[in-house]
């Protein structure tokens, strides 16, 4: 069972095409060697160690582990191990220079297209619960790989966000779609089991697995994600100088930034306005609030009299159909995400007006679950039970357990082939240069 995905070498071969098109327009035509050189923020790595990260992890992976070829430069490995060099350190690295790395890049590339017609990709036969998963099964590796460009790939977009200077990257004009806002403001999901995680989606990491069956009680969640305007109300409210809406260390980390508003809003007499890409506009009052962290986002819950939600609520919301009883790979269905249902892969620059996703709901009347933003929920990141690491530790299990929290769904600089409501991606609780936001949930019967 594949989950009715594609996994020929056609497709493999034109999303890893995909990633490079999106990475070289982030390095290459925006900037100048200099600009790629540079640390941006302390935050964030500079763009030329992303680029030749990218191309490193796809040497690694899929010219030694998988093809079984020679190393091209081990020599660099060192310089591109996230765990060895943590990122404020990165830029005193002797790195590859700009061009060295797109070279270097395509020079594995090269090497990694001509493998591809040697590898057996197909779906093997169902192993025992004891056997260890299989590198090439169902094109595994290969999936790992395209989705490792396209999440630094959004990283990147975190560090052109926090760049200053002239605006250099091009948004597209955003199609108009119909505005169909949901018609409630919550969805009730009943009482019952449901199927979290997966065993058998061919792009789903170790993290996501195995599938498990979770029995949770009914809850409220937003049919949406909450908004500026509703965020406003919050601030309005004295929502950051009250301390009974925070938790300690939510209070001890805004005492300590001085925060009063979300990431990159500046005052604009009696309105807010937000820098986004180097440009300065007001903030839209129905998009969905961004680049809060989770301090944040559970203050305005408590403020709200509501809660965030969990991860296993969040997940219900997303897949569970209560016709079938069925776990579903998106709110719409299994089908792959096309742009009438949800706001990914960088075609804008920010999230869409809430009701812009109709076509996206879950059968529980759930919208913008996928895109837009990355929503935060109040469950730590962990290993389901039964979680086995695969193909590293590196990827989820050294991260569980530390204080992380899961975010849930993705954003629009998520790219549709690194996103699906199994997809688990942690963070910091104070991080806010992602694009992240949140909705609200409630217990159904009060405790
Ligand atoms: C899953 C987004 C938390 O960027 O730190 C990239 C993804 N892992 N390279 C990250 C990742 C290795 C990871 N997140
Ligand atoms: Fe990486």
């Amino acid at each position: 069972m594949n989950n009715g995905q594609d996994i020929s070498k056609e497709r493999i071969a034109a999303e890893l095409d995909r990633g490079r098109r999106r990475s070289l327009g982030l390095t290459l035509d925006a900037l100048d060697d200099e600009e790629l050189l540079t640390q941006h923020s302390p935050l964030m790595s500079p763009l030329v160690w992303d680029l030749a990260h990218i191309g490193n992890y796809e040497e690694q992976w899929l010219l030694r582990a998988a093809a079984g070829r020679e190393a091209l430069r081990p020599d660099i490995d060192h310089l591109y191990d996230a765990f060895e060099n943590p990122r404020a350190e990165r830029v005193d690295l002797p790195l590859l220079r700009p061009q060295e790395a797109r070279d270097y890049n395509e020079r594995v590339r090269r090497e990694v297209l001509d493998a591809l017609d040697g590898v057996d990709l197909t779906v093997p036969a169902p192993r025992g619960p004891d056997d260890p998963p299989g590198l090439l099964d169902a094109g595994f590796v290969y999936h790992m790989v395209i989705q490792h460009e396209h999440q630094h790939d959004e990283t990147m977009l975190a560090t052109h966000q926090l760049r200053r200077g002239a605006p250099v990257l091009l948004e597209e004009a955003p199609a108009v779609a119909p505005l169909r806002p949901p018609a409630e403001a919550e969805a009730l999901v009943p009482a019952g089991p449901f199927t979290m995680g997966t065993d058998d989606d061919p792009w789903a990491y170790d993290n996501e697995k195995p599938a498990v069956t979770v029995d949770l009680p009914a809850y409220f969640i937003d049919t949406a994600p909450v908004t500026n305007a509703a965020y406003r109300e919050f601030m309005e409210d004295g929502g950051y100088q009250t301390r009974h809406w925070w938790s300690r260390e939510g209070w001890e980390w805004k005492e300590k930034r001085g925060a009063v508003a979300p990431a990159f809003w500046e005052r604009e007499g009696e309105e807010w306005a937000r820098r986004r890409f180097g440009r300065r506009e007001l903030v839209p009052p129905d998009e969905p609030v961004q680049h809060v962290n989770y301090h944040e986002a559970r203050a305005y819950a408590e403020w709200a009299g509501k809660r965030l939600p969990t991860e296993a609520e969040w997940e219900k919301a997303a897949r569970f159909d209560p016709a079938t009883g069925e776990s579903r790979r998106h709110p719409w269905g299994d089908g792959e995400p096309a742009a009438r249902h949800a706001n990914l892969g960088q075609r804008r620059l920010g999230p869409a007006t809430v009701g812009r996703h109709p076509d996206g709901a879950s059968p529980l009347g759930v919208h913008q679950l996928i895109g837009d933003v990355w929503e935060w929920t109040s469950t730590t990141f962990h290993g389901y039970p039964g979680f086995r690491a695969f193909p590293y530790r590196e990827y989820s299990e050294v991260f569980f357990d530390s204080g992380y929290k899961v975010l849930r769904g993705g954003s629009w600089a998520t790219h549709p082939t690194a996103v699906r409501s199994t997809f688990r991606n942690w963070d910091l609780p104070i991080r806010r240069q992602i694009f992240s936001g949140f909705r609200c949930a409630r217990d159904a019967e009060p405790a």
